[in-house]
């Protein structure tokens, strides 16, 4: 399988992540693509050259003001005189005013879902060419590569069209479904695998009946990002219909994960999708730190097969998946599976 990587993802490794009352080193790292990139070349996959990130899909699905801030907090929050990485510490919660103010302290609380995501220097450059690899895959498989892996990191589905949390920023795996429509796929289906539910994506399309949503997720009672991922969450508007959540339980091994992947697959296929963007955490392993499914390694391989067998062009976004020395083995595990069945 083709895939795209940039070591631009480097330019963000924030110190800190605020996690059971401590700052420790944040689980989404930078050596995470390290183990990734390993197993890629290990199994023989095809690295190419990415492309320039196209703006133009990233501002259909993402508001003007968040970008204007994502590019100008680091310069803004370096001449309040704060010196250390910025994290998000007031938020416009339950009855207060949603409206940005000027202060750069409470605008990075207005445009957050979450405290444990710091911003760095090269935050806003490192999510650029994230986005551009999802761009570069979309491209690959619309020019007629039946699938494609963008090695993305920062991860991208906890990415709303104005917040950033969950250790994302841009949503990578919209911009791609996004360019699939805008190539002119009547209906695309984003297939969301990560442990957490891909709130953003889901916020991104609520409301639009051209692209379907399905994610298998820790279930919100129990799992980040606590606040959605509900199963009566169904679309709104003229997107009733095109969002299927499938929460989980603590514990749940790889036999009722896979009853709701098959299920997700039946959904997408009923809608009638022409393109598939899989948002592709491995975090659903048995190892995981953050996380509570009970996924073994080979489980990954099975997930990709019947991925493929909805038999639809298809784009692997990365998102999550912390148990660092595993994360290539699984990452690749689905690229593998799917080949195999596609071939
Ligand atoms: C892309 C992605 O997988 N983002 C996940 C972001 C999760 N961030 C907050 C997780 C809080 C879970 N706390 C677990 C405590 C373990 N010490
Ligand atoms: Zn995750």
């Amino acid at each position: 399988m083709l895939f795209f990587h940039d070591d631009r993802h480097r330019l963000h490794f924030p110190q800190a992540e605020l996690d059971g009352g401590q700052f420790v080193t944040p689980y989404e790292r930078p050596s995470r693509v390290e183990y990734v990139l390993r197993r890629l070349q290990e199994t023989g996959m095809r690295a190419a050259a990415p492309g320039a990130l196209d703006m133009g899909p990233v501002r259909a699905v993402h508001a003007p003001d968040y970008l204007e801030f994502l590019a100008t907090c680091w310069a803004d929050w370096v001449a309040s005189g704060a010196r250390g990485e910025i994290i998000a510490t007031s938020f416009p919660v339950r009855r207060m005013r949603q409206k940005p103010p000027r202060n750069i302290d409470g605008k990075v609380g207005y445009y957050s879902l979450a405290a444990e995501t710091a911003i760095t220097a090269g935050t806003w450059e490192a999510a650029q060419a994230s986005c551009a690899l999802a761009q570069s895959a979309q491209r690959a498989v619309a020019a007629g590569e039946r699938a494609a892996f963008a090695l993305c990191r920062p991860p991208g589905h906890h990415a709303a069209s104005d917040l950033f949390g969950g250790y994302c920023f841009l949503n990578n795996a919209a911009v791609a479904a996004q360019m699939f429509r805008d190539d002119g796929a009547g209906r695309v289906a984003v297939l969301d695998i990560d442990f957490h539910h891909g709130n953003g994506t889901q916020d991104i399309f609520h409301r639009r009946g051209d692209v379907f949503f399905a994610s298998i997720h820790g279930a919100p009672e129990d799992a980040f990002p606590y606040f959605l991922g509900y199963a009566d969450e169904t679309g709104e508007g003229a997107g009733e219909g095109a969002n299927l959540n499938l929460p989980l339980p603590p514990g749940t091994p790889f036999g009722p994960w896979a009853e709701a992947l098959d299920a997700a697959l039946a959904a997408i296929r009923d809608f009638g999708a022409e393109a598939l963007v899989v948002s592709l955490g491995t975090d659903a392993f048995k190892d995981d730190p953050i996380s509570f499914f009970k996924l073994e390694s080979a489980d990954f391989a099975e997930a990709g097969r019947r991925i493929a067998g909805a038999g639809l062009p298809t784009v692997f976004v990365m998102e999550g998946g912390y148990a660092i020395e595993a994360v290539g083995i699984n990452a690749v595990n689905v690229l593998q599976g799917f080949e195999e069945a596609a071939a």
